[in-house]
């Protein structure tokens, strides 16, 4: 018999949950609550990391797990909290920040990318934040991982985490070695404005992405205004390759449509953007309204939300103290 799956899984809140979101993290978050033990986090710690307005970080927890609930996530089914309300998460990560070298953080691409040209004026939290992801993930000894192209190489981290702590502790398979989860759909959802760049919560500008919470007329419109060139959509997968805003957004038609990404160039191969984005926009509307609407009216009521992360952090508080009690004895502490 097949030993079911232990998944974790994080999303930062830190605002404007969009399409990249839904379609690399919450479609794939409720096919796996199917069949197997969950537990999706808010990472409210990870958030921190860059400076967040007090006021607005508590709205973007609400927001999250009104998107969670939204998307179709099951609090009955599944742990849902945030990340800050479970002290073990801190805890581990210290220890952790004792096995991992300096020269494993030294290699992780995102913070090169995050910190920018001025990586002195990063703080800390933002350098060491791959030893905190590690304890979100083995304070629950979770077997399997989620994970987008941008998160491989912090997993990676994790595992070598994980066989450090063992091997030096002498304590053969305490945590285990989590597995990556790559989902079949697309692991990227690109800029609207510029093909190369990842669509983000935190680019400035709002023509990049959809958001959840974007109503009909305005996904409309930036749909009419994403960025595409002045040749005609070709069926060559190469020639799309050198086209990275078209190819982006074929790919987002295909992945909604549940079509391979052939099928959608036969579709569209010949014809104008117009027709492209007439039937992309309206796909999106189809998708993305009722889970805006949805969040929309559960965000009307935050005592309800918040009863959700309260019940979803004695949850996991249970399981987390018991492997903190467990590590510490490992590593020599009382
Ligand atoms: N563009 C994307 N395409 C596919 N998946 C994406 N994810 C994020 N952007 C895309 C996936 O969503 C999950 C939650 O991400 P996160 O909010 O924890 O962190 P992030 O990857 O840093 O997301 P953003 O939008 O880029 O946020 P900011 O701008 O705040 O850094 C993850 O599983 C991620 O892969």
């Amino acid at each position: 018999m097949s030993k079911k799956k232990l998944v974790f899984s994080g999303v930062q809140p830190t605002g404007n949950l969009h399409l990249g979101n839904y379609l690399g993290a919450l479609k794939n978050f409720v096919n796996l609550q199917k069949d197997n033990e969950c537990i999706f986090c808010v990472v409210d710690l990870h958030a921190i990391t860059v400076f967040q307005d007090p006021v607005e970080l508590k709205n973007n927890i609400l927001e999250t797990v009104a998107a969670f609930v939204a998307a179709g996530l099951d609090h009955n089914k599944s742990i849902i909290f945030n990340q800050s309300s479970v002290s073990g998460h801190s805890e581990l990560a210290w220890i952790f920040n004792c096995v991992a070298r300096i020269g494993w953080l030294n290699r992780m691409t995102q913070f090169k990318e995050k910190a920018g040209k001025d990586k002195e004026k990063a703080s800390v939290g933002l350098y060491i934040y791959p030893n905190l992801m590690a304890a979100d993930i083995l304070l629950y000894k979770s077997s399997h991982v989620p994970v987008g192209a941008d998160q491989k190489q912090h997993l990676e981290l994790c595992r070598d985490i994980a066989q450090k702590f063992n091997n030096d502790f002498g304590a053969a398979n305490f945590f285990p070695v989590p597995e990556p989860l790559i989902s079949n759909t697309i692991s990227r959802v690109m800029s609207l404005r510029d093909g190369l760049k990842k669509m983000s919560k935190s680019e400035e500008s709002d023509f990049s992405r959809i958001n959840l919470k974007d109503d009909a007329d305005l996904i409309v419109q930036k749909i009419k205004k994403a960025k595409t060139d002045s040749a005609s959509i070709s069926d060559n997968l190469e020639d799309l390759n050198k086209r990275p805003e078209v190819l982006n957004l074929i790919n987002i038609y295909a992945e909604l449509s549940g079509i391979s990404l052939q099928n959608a160039l036969k579709e569209f191969a010949g014809k104008d953007f117009s027709h492209l984005k007439n039937k992309l926009a309206e796909i999106l509307v189809a998708t993305i309204c009722p889970i805006g609407n949805k969040m929309k009216e559960l965000l009307k009521d935050t005592k309800s939300l918040e009863n959700i992360l309260n019940k979803g952090s004695e949850k996991a508080r249970k399981i987390a103290e018991n492997t903190i009690k467990e590590t510490k004895k490992i590593v020599g502490l009382f």
